[in-house]
Order: structure tokens, then sequence, then C-alpha cells
């Protein structure tokens, strides 16, 4: 290894995990230099790295782990290593581990920047939002995640745009879940009666849409942990996701469920529940939905009703579409719109923002 070397440490191999990687296979064949060198892959039970940051080879990398008999080091001590790298290190954590985010202000004092699709770490606590963005400026090391709102979509860096060119964000409002995009696409089109509810929970589930365990964006909390990062870009310091209201579609027998197998066993016992709640609507379609009123300081999260003509309505697959209103842009919104979940658009997301940090350190 050179000093021309970035040395990057993937932490998850799921859904994006290896979609990111096939992504930074061919980055790595586009950009020669500085030489991305995979240091570091690890899933929860396997790990796989050398002692002398050899790079591991990335057409072979998700095999090889697979076939690793290494375990994780701990968080403290993956960062250690990462400081001793003949080179600027980078985390990529393409898990959705609390333990993870939460060793981001350790890795960002150390020096390694941070790149995620995790919501965790900017949707949890406070306290640890700001601890992570002051270790990034005390050190320089960088903190990015485009992908934990709206995929690979430009939200976050379109809204950080905004607010530090001057503009002044007032609402932002739209369809934030690509698992609730596609279900209600699906489940209460605009014209046919669509399919039952617990089937299309099943199909966004297969199709990489919903998060490791699908009742994180059924009961509304994914909604809310991306709301909640936005919220706080656009000026307001909420506390938590759990700080506003947020409506849950997890039928009140199923709230005890102790794991989503057992869950999505039982949910098709509820889909009459659902079919009445789509029929309550009568000419309108329902949507799931959430705003944030900047000067109102209001932050909600839930269905609403909106006629057939409404874009909210139209929306097709898994897309997402996200409103701002601000003062420069008067009443006609800046509107980002497409697919916001999958495995490769959220992977790009991730790929996109490790440019930008290679770029910068
Ligand atoms: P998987 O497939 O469960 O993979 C997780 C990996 O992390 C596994 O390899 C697991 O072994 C590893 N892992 C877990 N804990 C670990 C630990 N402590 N140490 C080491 N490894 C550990 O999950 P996904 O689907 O690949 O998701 C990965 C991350 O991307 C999650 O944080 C998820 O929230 C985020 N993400 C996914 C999507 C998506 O489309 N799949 C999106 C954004 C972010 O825009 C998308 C979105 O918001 C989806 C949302 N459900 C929606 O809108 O419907």
């Amino acid at each position: 290894a050179t000093t021309n070397s970035v040395f990057i440490a993937v932490i998850g191999a799921g859904g994006v995990g290896k979609c990111f990687l096939s992504q930074l296979r061919d980055l790595a064949v586009r950009r020669p230099s500085p030489k991305l060198n995979l240091c570091y892959i690890a899933t929860s039970r396997k790990a796989l790295y050398n002692d002398d940051y050899a790079a591991i080879n990335l057409d072979t990398a998700v095999d090889a782990l697979a076939a690793s008999t290494k375990t994780p080091p701990s968080l403290p001590d993956l960062v250690t290593y990462l400081t001793k790298a003949p080179g600027k290190a980078i985390i990529v954590d393409n898990t959705s581990s609390q333990d993870v985010a939460e060793a981001y202000p350790t890795a960002l004092k150390a020096g390694v920047s941070v790149v995620t699709p995790n919501k965790k770490a900017f949707s949890g606590s406070y306290k640890l939002w700001q601890d992570i963005f002051q270790a990034s400026a005390a050190s320089g090391a960088k903190v990015y995640h485009e992908s934990s709102v709206g995929a690979g979509l430009p939200v976050i860096s379109t809204l950080k745009d905004l607010v530090e060119t001057g503009d002044e964000v007032t609402k932002i409002e739209g369809v934030f879940s690509g698992t609730m995009s596609f279900l209600f696409n699906s489940f209460a089109p605009v014209s046919g009666s669509g399919g039952k509810w617990s089937e299309e929970v099943n199909k966004a589930k297969a199709l990489g849409y919903t998060e490791p365990d699908p009742r994180d964006d059924l009961n509304g909390l994914d909604v809310a942990r991306k709301l909640t990062i936005l919220a706080r870009l656009a000026g307001l310091p909420v506390e938590s996701p759990t700080a506003f209201p947020v409506e849950s579609l997890i039928p009140k027998e199923l709230e005890s469920c102790s794991s989503g197998d057992e869950f999505m066993e039982k949910l098709p016992n509820f889909d009459q529940q659902m079919e009445e709640r789509k029929a309550s609507a009568g000419d309108k379609v329902i949507r799931f939905v959430g705003s944030i009123d900047v000067g109102a300081k209001d932050v909600k999260v839930g269905l609403q009703t909106f006629d057939a003509s409404h874009p909210i309505a139209a929306l097709k697959g898994s897309d997402n579409i996200i409103s701002f209103y601000t003062k420069r842009y008067g009443s006609n919104p800046l509107i980002v719109q497409g697919a916001g979940a999958g495995g490769d658009v959220t992977a790009m997301g991730v790929t996109a923002d490790l440019i930008k940090v290679i770029g910068q350190i």
C-alpha cells in the first residue's frame, strides 16, 4: 500500500452492502487514483481483513468473507486498526445497527470518515447528532449520509444547499418511504382494485424495499426517522423520532409479536381492516405521508387522502416525492422524485458520498 491509497472498511454486506461492493468494484476501475483499497469487510458474524492492510479483491470479497473464520473486532479496535492504515480511512456502514452508529463519534475524532445509509445515528438522540458533527468539525474527517433519506435521490444534499445558501425552508412534505409508496400504489391504486395488503407487504420485503424488519416501515418509524433527519438539517432540534405524532399501521393485536417472521405470518388475518380503510376514502385514495412545518415546529407522519389527480396519488412503484417549500422558490416548491428504495439506488447514494469524501480528505 502507498499513501496514494484510500483505505475503505465496509461494515454490512446485505442487500445494500452487496450492491455497494459491486459499484465500488466498477468505481475502482474507472478511477484508478487514489487507489481504492478495501481493507476490511464484515457482517455481524464474520470479518475479513489483513493485518498489513493488503487490498481485499473486490471481485471475490463477498465469497471470501463467507469463507472467513475471523469474527469482527470490537468497533474501537476497528477504529484503531484504521487509524494505523498507511493512508486516509473511510468506514462505509451498510448496517442498520445502533451500535455501529454510536461508534461514529469515536471514528470521526480519530480522523476516520464515515459514509452510510444507516438512519440510526442521525435520527437517534439529538446528543449523538451533535457529537457526530462536532467530532467531524474538530478532526476534519467527513460524514455523509445521503441515502438515509430517499435512497440515492438528492434529498439531503438539496436541503443542505438550500440552507447553506441562505434560503429559508418553510415546509417539507411528501412520501418518504419506498415501502409505503409501493404498498399504497399497489394496494390502493388510482384505478383498479389493487392487491391484498399482506401480499403486497410480502412483495415489498422480497423486492428489498423494507427495512430488515418490515415492522419498522409499517409502524411509521422509518418515515419518522427520515423526517427527524430533515427537520434537524432545516434547523429544528427534534429530540427523537418519537417526539412527534406518528401513525402506525401495525394492528394492535400484532404489536406484541416477538419476531418479524411471526408478524408476517399473522398479518393476513388483518387484511380486512386495511380493506375498510381503503374503502373509507371514497373517491380519493389513501397515502402514507410526512410533513415538517418549520415555522410552526410541527412534524407529523400518517395516512392522508388525496384526489386521484394529486401528484402524491399518481406516484409509481417505490417512488418517493419530496417537496421543499422555501422563500426563494415561493409557491412552486422544489420537488425531488424517483425510486426511494432498493439495493442499487440506495447503494448509489452511498457510492456518490464516498466519491465526495475521497475528493475532500
Ligand atoms: P440487510 O440486507 O439486513 O443487511 C444488513 C447487513 O448488516 C447484514 O450483512 C448484517 O450482517 C450486517 N450487520 C448488522 N449488524 C451488524 C454489526 N453490528 N456489525 C457488522 N455487520 C452488521 O439490510 P439492507 O437492506 O442492506 O440495509 C442496510 C442499511 O441501508 C440499513 O441501515 C437501511 O436502513 C439502509 N437503507 C436501506 C434502504 C433500502 O432500500 N433497502 C434505503 C435507505 C437506507 O432508501 C431506502 C429506504 O429508506 C428503505 C425504507 N425501508 C423505505 O423507504 O421503504
